[in-house]
């Protein structure tokens, strides 16, 4: 269903569905958290209708229009009032929205100072008085700014706040949000789990599917400004001019929510389609190659973000094949883009293991040299953690550690690791875990979200990525609490300093419902659903035991015949000695990389936080834990404590029959007794795989 526009067929069918007395609503999730059913308390109804009135606008450009819509639309649905727009103040209760330049009576109304406090992208939200009318004021510098603004507005009325007593002023901490798509060419979604790309390049540019209107929308309600639409394992065709009219049929559509498009480009692209006989960034005909390339995007795409690039990793091409470095590479790419203000993201997710047979080391030492090196508008895009999107890893060990460049962060919104489509797992909080990371750069007090936002190191340029899980499946998520995931890193990617229960109280009220039981039971399920999944998959600091390939289920055995860091035991090491990689001093010293007071707790088991501790220690499986059970008991303990939070979540599910609409009730019970089986399957491979090694009895009990 298309909601975008209030007055377009599908809108105003969907508005008699809604409103039929007696109607129960289909839910099938497509609306994601942008639902604006009618609030059934009179009471409180009767209160949001004397606080919108009316829209006051004085300004109109298609961002504006947008907005304007969408309030409209979003308050015809909660409170079954439609609001007429005027030019100036009629009436009590009145919103009024726009920028200061263009809106006199916000002029009269707003501070200009603070104003300037809210940035290009920021807002206030205040309830005022306009002579001698009680009013609410949505404003800010920019039309995106008023963009962001009503969305929040209306998430306040979904979240059933009050609205008479407003004084918000927000901005958003790190300047670029971006989804990154994996999506192929040919329409299939690298490690996605909810069906195609959205993204129908055989109909492009002549057929707009609605569907982008509402990707936008929804991108736009937690201040995502742009998404990178191919996979990083790119294809050079990504940069024809077929393919750039089709990206830029999508640019027109995401420009009005604020959202602009970027390409994941691949390196060998001047050979592949320019006909040229090298991709070396010293080559002037190659330069000239991208120069000109990009420059054709721009004439198409005004407003073109820049480009992604993964390169010499995982089969990726690479300057390297030139014998040139990283920044060699970024910094041709940046020359070309620089004219356009367009970015470069050059991602440090290499392993190239002659660099070091540890793998979690690679990425460090092949970027930490290069410090200083990058041109202005390049950020290193890392991902959270050294490795690779495990369920738990501490964070990754650039960040920090090359302070002349901007790090944006990668995190992974796709469930690739963490039971994709099938498992209700809430990852906010893996995210706060490294998002609020110490990391001691600049003595004590810089975390890891002050690199990312760029505060510590004053950098201009700061970012943040998530992998998107979206795809063609009505829920775009495949699974309905994988949207959370969605949700949760726009709001994170604005402010960092959520926390991950804010964000799921919100989300909750906005998804499924407003009834305190109802939200509690949920809360409790997402709260702890992040540690359940380490709990059967990977506790205690384990990583990197999934089967090859797909990676769903578990393969603690898997040994690749090519390549040792493919392999499962290459990261417990498990034997009759014990289990875990030792990355100490005594060993491949990966804690090294880390500032001087981590090294010191890191280095020593007897300080290791637990939950690192075979991350960082290879231990005896007799090894004093601090519950006083031997570590192989704790293992145990751990992976049935994982199945046992699984069964406690069903239970809570179970709890809301009736309370939720029956359809996505019932795909979520299926889904979570999918979870069970495999959270079972975890332990009990897992277990028996590990007890081969323990030689200790299996104590397991709780079944
Ligand atoms: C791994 C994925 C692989 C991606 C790679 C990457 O399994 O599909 O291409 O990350 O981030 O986790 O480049």
């Amino acid at each position: 269903m298309h909601l975008s526009r209030p007055y377009s067929m599908q809108w105003l069918l969907w508005m008699v569905i809604v409103f039929l007395p007696g109607t129960v609503l289909a839910e099938d999730g497509y609306e994601l958290w942008l639902r604006y059913n009618r609030i059934p308390d009179p009471e409180l109804l009767s209160y949001y209708k004397k606080h919108a009135t009316e829209m006051v606008v004085q300004q109109s450009c298609p961002i504006f229009r947008t907005v304007q819509d969408e309030l409209l639309m979003a308050l015809q649905g909660l409170l079954g009032q439609e609001l007429p727009v005027n030019p100036s103040v009629s009436k009590k209760g009145a919103i009024i929205l726009g920028t200061l330049d263009e809106s006199p009576i916000l002029r009269r109304l707003v501070q200009p100072l603070e104003m300037e406090i809210a940035g290009d992208e920021g807002y206030i939200i205040r309830s005022l008085s306009f002579d001698n009318r009680p009013v609410t004021v949505i404003a800010a510098n920019k039309s995106k700014g008023v963009l962001y603004g009503v969305f929040r507005f209306i998430c306040l009325i979904q979240n059933r706040q009050a609205i008479d007593r407003l004084s918000i002023r927000s901005k958003p901490r790190i300047q670029r949000r971006l989804l990154n798509h994996w999506d192929n060419l040919n329409g299939s979604v690298e490690r996605g789990y909810a069906g195609k790309s959205i993204w129908n390049w055989e109909k492009l540019p002549a057929e707009i599917d609605s569907r982008y209107e509402d990707y936008a929308r929804a991108n736009a309600s937690i201040g995502i400004n742009g998404t990178v639409m191919n996979n990083v394992n790119s294809q050079a065709e990504i940069l024809t001019k077929g393919y750039i009219s089709k990206a830029a049929a999508i640019a027109n559509v995401l420009r009005p929510y604020g959202i602009r498009v970027y390409f994941s480009v691949k390196f060998t692209s001047p050979m592949e389609i320019g006909g040229l006989s090298t991709a070396d960034p010293f080559d002037p005909g190659v330069r000239r190659w991208w120069k000109e390339r990009v420059r054709q995007i721009y004439e198409q795409i005004p407003d073109f973000g820049g480009f992604l690039v993964k390169a010499y990793s995982e089969g990726q091409p690479g300057p390297q094949i030139y014998g040139r470095t990283h920044a060699d590479g970024a910094n041709m790419l940046a020359e070309a883009l620089s004219p356009f203000e367009g970015i470069v993201m050059w991602r440090s997710f290499v392993y190239d293991l002659s660099i070091d047979s540890d793998r979690a080391k690679c990425g460090y030492l092949e970027f930490v040299p290069l410090d200083g090196q990058f041109a202005a508008n390049v950020l290193i895009q890392s991902k959270n953690g050294p490795v690779d999107f495990q369920p738990r890893e501490p964070f990754n060990p650039l960040f920090g550690a090359m302070q002349k460049t901007p790090l944006m962060m990668e995190l992974q919104i796709t469930q690739e690791y963490t039971g994709q489509g099938k498992h209700l797992v809430y990852l906010a909080p893996q995210w706060k875990e490294v998002l609020d990371s110490e990391t001691f750069a600049k003595g004590s007090g810089t975390l890891v979200a002050g690199i990312v936002d760029g505060s510590a190191e004053n950098h201009a340029l700061s970012g943040i990525a998530g992998v998107s899980g979206i795809g063609t499946d009505r829920n775009w998520m495949g699974h309905h609490f994988s949207q959370a995931n969605w949700y949760a890193f726009g709001r994170l990617a604005w402010d960092p300093a959520l926390t991950s229960e804010q964000i799921a109280e919100e989300w909750i009220e906005m998804t499924w419902s407003n009834d305190p039981e109802t939200i509690d039971a949920i809360m409790k399920m997402m709260a702890g659903s992040w540690e359940a999944c380490v709990d059967y998959m990977t506790p205690l600091g384990l990583h990197h035991l999934m089967a090859a390939g797909h990676h769903y289920g578990p393969e603690p055995e898997y040994v690749n015949p090519d390549r040792a860091d493919w392999s499962s035991t290459y990261y417990h090491k498990a034997d009759s000695e014990g289990i875990g990689f030792d990355r100490s001093s005594a060993g491949t010293n990966a804690v090294n990389q880390y500032a001087g007071p981590l090294r010191k707790l890191w280095d020593s088991p007897a300080t290791c936080p637990e939950k690192y501790l075979l991350w960082f220690h290879h231990l005896p499986w007799t090894h004093q834990m601090s519950s006083g059970k031997t570590l192989w008991q704790e293992l145990q303990l751990r992976y049935n404590r994982g199945v046992e939070s699984v069964m406690t979540m069903q239970k809570a599910w179970d709890s809301l029959e009736g309370k939720i609409d029956e359809e996505r009730f019932e795909h979520v019970k299926a889904r979570l007794e999918m979870q069970l089986e495999n959270a079972q399957e975890w332990r009990d491979v897992c277990l028996d795989y590990f007890g081969r090694f323990a030689e200790s009895p299996d104590t397991r009990d709780g079944e």
